[in-house]
């Protein structure tokens, strides 16, 4: 499975919850797949999509989910040991690892040898899944305590799609607006 059809099954089952996505062809696919006002797309800073969600986990309680890469979050490894240690309940990181910076051209990240579950379980994440082998529909329903990793290997690949047409204000405003919206 490629990264277009891995956002679209995570986003059948998304209801009310913010998500922050990571810069170029995540974001892309997501705003192709299901634009709303909920979707923060995060225009430029490579690595941080993690940061974001943990600030606003910890500054407001609506669930936050980010949409992150493999090679991202290589970047930043030191945004997960703060997320396990910050452990707000209310925060769920993706991983969507296809093994390659794919939004660049698909060259390969170090993550065919370097686990990023693993990684994350010794960075001191309680929650940490295989998106594979869990019910994701059920687990956004749970009343989580702890933060959660959740690892999706897929293929690399981007697909066909247009560039957002949104102004990063516009973005940032209507994204402002949801996250205050009772
Ligand atoms: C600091 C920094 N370095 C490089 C880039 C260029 N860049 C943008 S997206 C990207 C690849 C991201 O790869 P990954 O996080 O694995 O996500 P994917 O595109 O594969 O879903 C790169 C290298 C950048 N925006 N910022």
């Amino acid at each position: 499975m490629k990264r277009f059809d891995a956002i679209k099954k995570i986003m059948e089952n998304i209801s009310n919850e913010l998500l922050i996505a990571n810069i170029g062809f995540p974001s892309r696919e997501l705003y192709e797949i299901c634009d709303r006002n909920e979707n923060f797309y995060m225009l430029g800073s490579m690595g941080l999509a993690s940061s974001i969600g943990l600030g606003l986990a910890l500054s407001q309680d609506k669930k936050i989910i980010v949409l992150d890469g493999d090679g991202s979050t290589l970047m930043n490894l030191g945004s997960l040991v703060t997320i396990a240690n910050q452990n707000p309940k209310n925060f769920i990181l993706i991983v969507l690892d296809n093994h390659a910076y794919g939004s660049t051209g698909n060259q390969e990240t170090y993550t065919k040898n370097t686990n990023l579950l693993k990684i994350a379980k010794s960075a001191g994440f309680k929650n940490v899944f295989n998106y594979n082998t869990i019910n994701f529909k059920d687990l956004l329903s749970k009343n989580l305590i702890e933060s959660t990793f959740i690892h999706f290997e897929i293929e690399p690949g981007n697909a066909d799609v247009g560039v957002i047409d949104l102004s990063p204000d516009e973005i940032k405003n209507r994204f402002i607006k949801a996250v205050k919206n009772p």
